[in-house]
């Protein structure tokens, strides 16, 4: 996949791709990111980029001549039916229904805004889309752009070890994660699950479903809400309400 940012920060963004998964998979060529600076499409002596809102008021707006002539660039090294998405705190909630549909896009351009915002001229007739990563408000599009590309990539074939990933993350659609531990088998009195430790791939399977919905159940119910559950999942979580009512009754309630 091909992914495109237009920023005045294109250093930020280049830092923040070399590290990790995302780093690994520019290298391995299953994702190209670039990125293209309206400072250097800007014309005059200056290279000014942003001028005074009209209306007044604080801030400056970014002007629409050097981001259309970046977009330009952008637009002409990414394939034809690539997207073009604003990112923007009044944007669409980016989640990971629009991840999973974006990974099928050819390309993709963000375009991150600066200061107070940008010429809303340029939003109308250059964007497809305004996204937003969540309720609040930022400093630039810079990290949004970044938020989305990561989670856009680590769905891209290849970028995640093994394809086991995909299997595991299905197995478990829409439900926050189970919990993990590794060495040692006890700390300080906290002690690992034993079924963890049992070798019954069966019975662990069913623990991390039964977990994975017992923790989506406590912390986001909405989410369990709008997924649903067969008869199966049903039953694992009123096993795990039990457990759960069972502990607090005896020793701890210290955990909701
Ligand atoms: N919640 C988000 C995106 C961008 C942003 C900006 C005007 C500020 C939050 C235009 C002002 C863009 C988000 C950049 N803040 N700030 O996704």
């Amino acid at each position: 996949m091909r992914i495109a940012v237009v920023s005045l920060f294109p250093v930020m963004l280049r830092e923040a791709l070399l590290h990790g998964v995302l780093g690994r998979a520019i290298e391995r060529g299953l994702l190209t990111v670039q990125c293209f600076d309206p400072r250097e499409h800007a014309t005059d002596v200056h290279r000014t980029v942003d001028d005074r809102p009209y209306g007044g008021g604080p801030g400056m707006v970014l002007k629409v001549e050097p981001l259309r002539s970046a977009l330009r660039d952008a637009i002409g090294s990414l394939p034809a039916a690539s997207r073009r998405v604003y990112l923007g705190a009044d944007g669409r909630r980016f989640d990971q229904g629009m991840a999973r549909e974006a990974r099928e896009w050819p390309g993709l351009i963000l375009v991150a805004g600066r200061y107070e915002g940008v010429d809303e001229r340029f939003i109308e007739t250059e964007m497809d889309e305004v996204w937003s990563i969540g309720d609040y408000v930022l400093t630039g599009g810079e990290l949004p752009a970044l938020v989305v590309i990561d989670a856009i990539a680590r769905l891209l074939p290849g970028v995640l070890g093994s394809p086991e990933s995909a299997v595991q993350e299905s197995f478990s659609d829409g439900l926050v994660d189970w919990p993990h531990y590794t060495r040692p088998p006890e700390l300080d009195g906290q002690t690992v699950p034993a079924v963890l430790m049992s070798g019954d791939h069966a019975a662990i399977q069913r623990w991390r479903l039964r977990q994975a919905l017992g923790r989506t159940w406590l912390r986001r119910p909405e989410l369990l809400e709008r997924r649903g559950m067969s008869a199966d999942e049903r039953e694992l979580l009123e096993e795990f309400k039990i457990e759960r009512a069972q502990r607090m009754g005896r020793v701890d309630d210290s955990h909701r």
